[in-house]
């Protein structure tokens, strides 16, 4: 009588695995769109020390960093040793706008023939590298997630942002390119998006297994 109650038990626990599983096959899905007011404020050209190339403005000030975030988990992310680059080059930060995941890692080569500094005061991880010359660079880990603002104490037009995610969903996207994540589990999301400039946006949202939901974010 109990062997029958555990083997009517079992298969009926498999039965709902095995139903969770094929609800999760295709998994939930968030896309959207995120807008951007306007140009971000470009500082004039500076010229470097030797006096070689006057430098235009920021090519990149148009791409987002965009995440999407599973409240309902604790999980930790998953990194690798592998460290991301933003660069100090024609006295620009060179991307100047990255997302990693919580433990990831962030070097900072100096290729300028100046000397640059990198530092923030940004709340989920505030450091300052000091002053580096060329050829010179420094590595952070970053173990908080949140919107990090990245400056040099020397030139006041460098700026960049460093998107920290506790999340495995995330990418840098060009303004005005859709984004989307797929397979998601159900449950509820915090959807992020930031540019270099710091200015941000989020919103949360809850999905079904294999619901596809649409959000709209505008950056402030
Ligand atoms: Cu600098």
């Amino acid at each position: 009588m109990k062997l029958v109650f555990r083997i009517v038990a079992v298969s009926m626990l498999g039965l709902a695995f095995s139903t969770v599983c094929t609800a999760d096959v295709k998994g939930a899905e968030i896309h959207g769109t995120v807008n951007v007011p306007g140009a971000v404020h470009t500082p004039p050209p500076r010229y470097l020390g030797g006096g070689t190339s006057g430098v235009k403005g920021n090519p990149q000030t148009e791409l987002i960093a965009v995440a999407v975030e599973w409240l309902d988990s604790a999980m930790a992310p998953a990194v690798t040793d592998t460290a991301l680059v933003m660069a100090q080059e024609n006295t620009w930060f060179v991307p100047n706008l990255l997302v990693v995941p919580v433990g990831g890692q962030v070097t900072f080569p100096n290729h300028d023939a100046i000397f640059h500094n990198v530092f923030s005061y940004s709340p989920p991880h505030s450091f300052d590298l000091g002053r580096y010359p060329k050829g010179q660079t420094r590595t952070v880990r970053f173990e908080e997630h949140g919107i990090v603002r990245i400056f040099c104490e020397i030139h006041a037009s460098m700026y960049g942002t460093i998107l920290v995610v506790n999340s495995n969903w995330y990418r840098v996207i060009n303004a005005g390119i859709p984004f989307d994540f797929g397979g998601l589990p159900s449950g509820n999301f915090r959807v992020i998006a930031v540019d270099a400039a710091g200015r941000r946006s989020m919103q949360d949202v809850h999905v079904d297994a294999s619901e596809s939901k649409s959000v709209s974010l505008t950056l402030k």
